[in-house]
């Protein structure tokens, strides 16, 4: 990647010590870039990891692939990673590759100024920093959406995001309810119908659900892979390309090949593992496989059909002390309410306040909506770089490999400061708009844009994912177009 250079006296400031900003870390130090700090507003490393600690969590990624490239792990316990798992792997890498020790905890940044080519950081408990390059690792999926319904301070039980499960309160012999029904609620109630004397699943939209199956490792396959890393890169091969050709490569076209297989797939798994055919049909969406994220499930057919679980389609009319109340009047008793809402996906660094070139502020920039030249840079932003920016998911692909390949890409960008060909670099105006509008046109032939509300969406219904295939993706990271940027 990197070769000797003109300049290494930068400094890099990183935000986040979640996945891609330990990847930063590490790729920093692999170049020989030692003068980094990482800003962490919590006080431990893993993001996404640390957030979400419901019961049930896992990664649908399966475990040989959802780790970085570099750091294979032969200990993985299971097919599908549990969260815990992840965010011990997360731990033991940055310790392993000594980045660790480089993370500043319980440091929020609120404000970040180019000033004289350099940026000024500033955090909540009034220190200060500076750095050449900051690169924002803040995550995508990292500010809770709180559903707005009357009555939700009313209640008197306990009531949490699933984002920030309250391990205090019991649950066992306890009635729970779970609104929403995305990949979060599908793993909190295969997880928790059985150990609970009620779970009742409040859900505005039914999911798609892709089977899946998560065998554990045996001992004697961990021997193997400890053995043999090239098994390990055997399976991280297979998977890579079944991902890549199963999901990642299908989503940008509606009526390819692949994506009818999946909803064939999907409609057979409801058929054939649902039993009532009234709860059948109330767990049927009315809009095409992989339009919303593709939920992937071993339980939850079964979990629905469990003698404590309860479906409830009737809409919520509101909260009330002792539940939920449902528009037909019936009121849902429930001791405790977990609200798998999901997240605000368009936050990014925000609330941050970022100020590049000449005072230009990027709330004002980003007024209607986040954006970014390929995910990663922002006019009159300069020498700062985002990882899983707007637009970073790339059909259902492991978020890491995804970093990693924009974490390459950037390194060269650096390198055009570091051999002195520039002091400073941000996409163009000209390139982020015809980059934009050539995404908005492919945005709107995805499958995501084919009738139905997800995440994905932003505030004008364009899906806001990467909306081409994996493969362009693949190359567009390899080199950056330098004709794109402003160099000065
Ligand atoms: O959130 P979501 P999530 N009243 O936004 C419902 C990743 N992830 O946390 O569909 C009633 O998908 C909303 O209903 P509707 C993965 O990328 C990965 O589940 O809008 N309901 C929906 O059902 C995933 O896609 C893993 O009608 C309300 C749900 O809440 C992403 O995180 C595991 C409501 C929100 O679903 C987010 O998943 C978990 C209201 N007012 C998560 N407001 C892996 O396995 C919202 N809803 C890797």
């Amino acid at each position: 990647m990197t070769t000797a250079s003109a300049s290494d006296d930068v400094r890099f400031i990183i935000m986040g010590a979640g996945m891609s900003g330990i990847l930063s870390a590490i790729k920093l130090q692999e170049a020989g870039l030692n003068d980094y700090v990482i800003y962490e507003k919590a006080d431990r490393l893993g993001g996404t990891w640390r957030e979400n600690e419901y019961p049930g969590i896992a990664c649908d990624v399966p475990s040989h692939m959802y780790c970085y490239t570099f750091a294979s792990n032969p200990e993985w316990n299971y097919r599908h990673p549990p969260g815990a798992e992840i965010q011990a792997y997360f731990e033991d890498v940055a310790h392993r590759y000594g980045v660790d020790s480089r993370i500043q905890f319980r440091k929020e940044i609120t404000r970040c100024e180019f000033v004289d080519g350099r940026w000024k950081i500033e955090m909540s408990d009034g220190s200060t920093d500076e750095g050449d390059f900051v690169i924002a690792a803040t995550g995508v999926l990292h500010h809770p959406a709180t559903p707005e319904i009357e009555g939700l301070d009313s209640f008197a039980g306990a009531c949490f995001h699933s984002a920030r499960w309250n391990h205090e309160v019991p649950l066992e012999g306890k009635r729970v309810g779970v609104i929403g029904t995305g990949s979060t609620a599908t793993q909190i109630t295969g997880a928790l119908a059985d150990k609970v004397a009620k779970l009742s699943l409040f859900q505005r939209t039914p999911q798609w659900i892709v089977p899946i199956e998560n065998p554990a490792y045996t001992e004697e396959e961990k021997a193997e892979f400890r053995k043999n890393p090239d098994a390990i890169k055997q399976i991280r091969d297979d998977v890579t390309r079944t991902f890549i050709d199963g999901f990642a490569n299908i989503l940008h076209e509606v009526d390819s090949p692949g994506l009818l297989a999946v909803q064939a797939l999907c409609q057979q798994n409801l058929d054939d593992n649902v039993k009532d055919p009234v709860l059948r049909e109330k767990l049927r969406p009315d809009y095409r496989a992989g339009c919303k994220r593709l939920v992937m499930s071993e339980n939850f057919y079964d979990a629905i059909q469990h003698p404590n679980a309860e479906l409830v389609t009737d809409g919520i009319e509101r909260i009330e002390e002792s539940g939920v109340r449902t528009v037909d009047g019936r009121l849902h008793e429930l001791d405790v309410l977990v609200l798998a809402t999901g997240f605000q996906p368009d936050r990014f660094m925000r609330p941050m306040e970022i100020v590049g070139r000449e005072g230009k502020r990027l709330a004002d920039v980003w007024e209607k909506g986040p954006f970014a030249y390929k995910a990663i840079s922002i006019p009159d932003v300069p020498n700062f770089f985002m990882l899983n920016g707007p637009y970073g998911p790339v059909g259902n692909f492991s978020l890491i490999d995804v970093a990693e390949m924009q974490f390459s890409y950037i390194m060269q960008l650096i390198d055009q400061v570091r051999s002195g060909s520039c002091k400073e670099l941000c996409a163009s105006q000209s390139a982020t708009e015809r980059f934009d509008a050539e995404r908005i046109e492919a945005a709107k032939k995805t499958i995501w844009a084919s009738g139905c509300r997800s995440w994905y969406l932003d505030a004008d219904g364009i899906p806001a994912a990467w909306p081409w295939t994996f493969d362009r993706f693949t190359k567009e990271m390899e080199k950056p177009n330098l004709e794109d940027y402003d160099m000065s």
